[in-house]
């Protein structure tokens, strides 16, 4: 089990050192996607790279979705609750155990390191392949605006009985309450610390309320801001604070994904990446920082273009330089807002 919501392994004075541009001139790969290269072509340019025949595959807002497309975006997702394991876990009862189970497995590696944006954009990514193969989702992926909702996550849209079931708020004893209503009524998650859970919720509002415009402003930064210091500023920031103000199934970073309301948060964190890639086109192309620390935790493994992400077997394996391009052919997608 990992630890807390924005741990950060590793040592952090280090990191200044650590981030230099020994790790971004590592840019070069053997075999590339052609939609890469041309990315990379273009990477002189102050203006993102088009994408060619990557179109049409927007993220939409929540509240920006019809009610119809709300529905079946539930709806898949209950199916992969539903649809028989693929095998990576032998006691996985469907699919979504073995999602919550490959990101607890996986948990030390994704979190508190700067592998934590390309290995969640992976796992959005997975999420999408999977509804689509496995529920023939073919509708839009959604992705949650925290920031309007800013300490009344549960008057989001979202939370309705119709669609994820409710966020009561915590009881006086500060506890979450088993969910009963929405798609995901009564449902178990099966690795919890302790054995067996239900997917539980509970909203500390003061906690919610941290997602402010503020804080995402202070993470996006400006021209100058390091790939590390975002990664580490909106990991440390909403990403946790969210994480602990929906619990308890959010409290427990490396199961969360059992309560779906996981990939609407994480779907959050990715469009603030995408949103400080955008301010500079190089930012599509090219990376830094640690996929690892060793030793005494002083010894950085930089993160490359060619740094592995995994799914255990899910979905094949695919590269950070694979997914830093959202507009590429490879992850083709957008947001509707920014
Ligand atoms: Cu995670």
């Amino acid at each position: 089990m990992g630890g807390s919501p924005g741990g950060e392994s590793g040592g952090s004075d280090f990191y200044e050192k650590a981030s230099n541009k020994a790790a971004s001139s590592s840019t070069t790969t053997a075999i590339q996607p052609a939609a890469t290269q041309f990315a990379e072509a273009q990477s002189a340019e102050t203006e993102p790279p088009p994408s060619d025949s990557c179109t049409d595959n927007v993220r939409i807002e929540w509240n920006n979705l019809s009610d119809g497309h709300k529905l079946s975006y539930v709806q898949a997702v209950k199916c992969l609750m539903d649809a028989p394991p693929l095998g990576v876990w032998d006691e996985a009862r469907n699919i979504w155990d073995e999602m919550t189970w490959i990101h607890d497995q996986l948990s030390e590696r994704i979190h508190g390191l700067d592998t934590f944006l390309p290995w969640h954009r992976y796992y959005l990514h997975l999420l999408r392949t999977l509804l689509a193969e496995q529920c023939a989702y073919t509708g839009p992926m959604p992705w949650w605006r925290e920031t309007k909702y800013t300490g009344n996550f549960a008057g989001s849209g979202i939370f309705e009985p119709e669609y994820f079931g409710a966020l009561p708020p915590l009881t006086d004893r500060g506890e979450g309450t088993c969910i009963t209503d929405g798609a995901f009524a009564n449902t178990t998650i099966l690795i919890s610390p302790g054995g067996p859970s239900c997917l539980a919720r509970g909203e500390d509002k003061q906690t919610t309320g941290e997602a402010t415009v503020a804080t995402l402003d202070l993470c996006h930064g400006g021209p100058n801001t390091e790939y590390t210091q975002h990664r580490r500023c909106v990991e440390q920031t909403i990403h946790a604070t969210t994480h602990e103000g929906l619990g308890p199934t959010m409290w427990l970073l490396s199961t969360s994904p059992g309560d779906p309301i996981f990939f609407m948060h994480h779907g959050f964190v990715d469009w603030q990446w995408k949103r400080w890639q955008n301010v500079d086109s190089a930012r599509w192309t090219e990376i830094s920082g640690c996929a690892e620390y060793t030793g005494d935790g002083s010894a950085c493994i930089p993160m490359t273009r060619d740094t592995v992400l995994t799914s255990m077997g899910m979905i094949p394996d695919m590269t950070v330089g694979d997914v830093l391009d959202t507009e590429n052919n490879i992850m083709c997608y957008t947001y509707d807002e920014f």
